[in-house]
């Protein structure tokens, strides 16, 4: 069989692999895709909006100097992607200062709710609610971060029973290992808690009070095993979470999936409750180009996809593009891993 003459336009990854999908968007930098699917059928991605800033690479995400969110919407896969004005800019938000990192939505009796970690003025990240009658904003900032909240990477789902849950967190820049006693030290572990064979930190969960704004209860650990029942020890690096904590339910059972960071995986977990415990299973994304890998998953006209982000527009860490793809749930309850390549 004749091979198909490699087409010299076509983008390439630095080592010279095709990828397997393209940016949805290219006149912005786009990262950190959270899909939603509200009651009019359109898809939502709510994520973060790279910039280009001055600050140099760091191990914390320094260089992520994100401002504003901007949302993106599309009525069909496949179909042009419409890119929503500023939705919410740092400057309205009175106690944050900087880094508007990876956001989350949800919605609720006419109200959607945009949730968002930024730094405050003494440079801890704090998770932030806004609120408004369309899907694409403008947001109205609440004036005070959501109460008791810390870290960074919002995703909220609601359960079948209309019970609504924050899972968020993030090691490293996402100051996890710094809110170990529920005060912020800003001179604790860059990293973790540098305690390999113990178990990992784990990313939190806290039910939503009715109104969508407040935590019902104090976040408590998600706790991740290994297939023997055993919690991943924190040098298990493969397997550890690391940030971007997503939660989708398929076949009754709640998946788990989140970033290995510095081993730049998603990988992902199943249980039988909101709250775990929570039983790895696998991987559901290789690594991409890029250093971060976060993504989404959410059900779209009949079919599954991943959402997920990586550096093919820029070739730089700091500005990312978001990309979809169909995502296979196996009989079994696995999922089919994706490489972001193909052969
Ligand atoms: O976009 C800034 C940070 O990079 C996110 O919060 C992390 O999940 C990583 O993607």
């Amino acid at each position: 069989q004749q091979q198909a003459a490699p087409n010299a336009a076509e983008p390439r990854a630095p080592d010279g692999r095709r990828y397997l999908s393209q940016p949805l968007v290219t006149e912005i930098y786009t990262a950190d895709p959270s899909a939603h699917v509200w009651g009019d059928g359109k898809l939502y991605v709510y994520g973060s909006h790279d910039i280009d800033g001055d600050a140099q690479e760091d191990d914390l995400g320094g260089h992520f100097e994100m401002r504003d969110y901007r949302i993106l919407s599309m009525d069909k896969p496949g179909g042009p992607v419409t890119v929503h004005p500023v939705a919410l800019d740092v400057d309205d938000v009175p106690w944050a200062e900087k880094q508007m990192w990876a956001p989350d939505a949800a919605y609720k009796d006419g109200t959607y709710y945009l949730y968002f970690p930024a730094k405050d003025r003494q440079g801890a990240f704090r998770i932030g609610v806004a609120t408004s009658k369309s899907p694409v904003g403008p947001f109205k900032p609440n004036p005070q971060p959501i109460k008791g909240s810390f870290s960074i990477d919002p995703a909220v789902f609601t359960d079948d029973d209309g019970a609504s849950y924050m899972y968020f967190g993030g090691i490293w820049g996402g100051q996890l290992q710094r809110n170990t006693t529920g005060t912020y030290d800003a001179n604790g572990s860059k990293t973790d808690l540098e305690q390999p064979t113990q178990p990992a930190l784990a990313p939190k969960i806290a039910r939503l009070a009715p109104g969508m704004t407040e935590f019902a209860e104090t976040p408590r650990d998600v706790q991740i095993l290994d297939p023997q029942g055993k919690p991943i020890l924190g040098g298990d690096t493969d397997r550890r979470f690391f940030e971007a904590a997503w939660m989708h339910k398929y076949n009754g059972q709640y998946y788990l999936s989140y970033s290995t960071g510095d081993t730049h995986y998603l990988v992902y977990a199943t249980g039988t409750s909101p709250y775990g415990p929570f039983t790895y299973r696998g991987r559901i994304l290789e690594p991409v180009n890029g250093w971060t890998s976060h993504h989404s998953i959410a059900q779209w006209d009949g079919k599954w996809w991943l959402f997920y982000h990586d550096v093919q527009l820029s070739g730089q860490t700091r500005l990312r593009n978001v990309k979809m793809t169909p995502l296979t749930h196996n009989p079994d309850g696995t999922i089919q891993t994706i490489d972001p390549f193909v052969p």
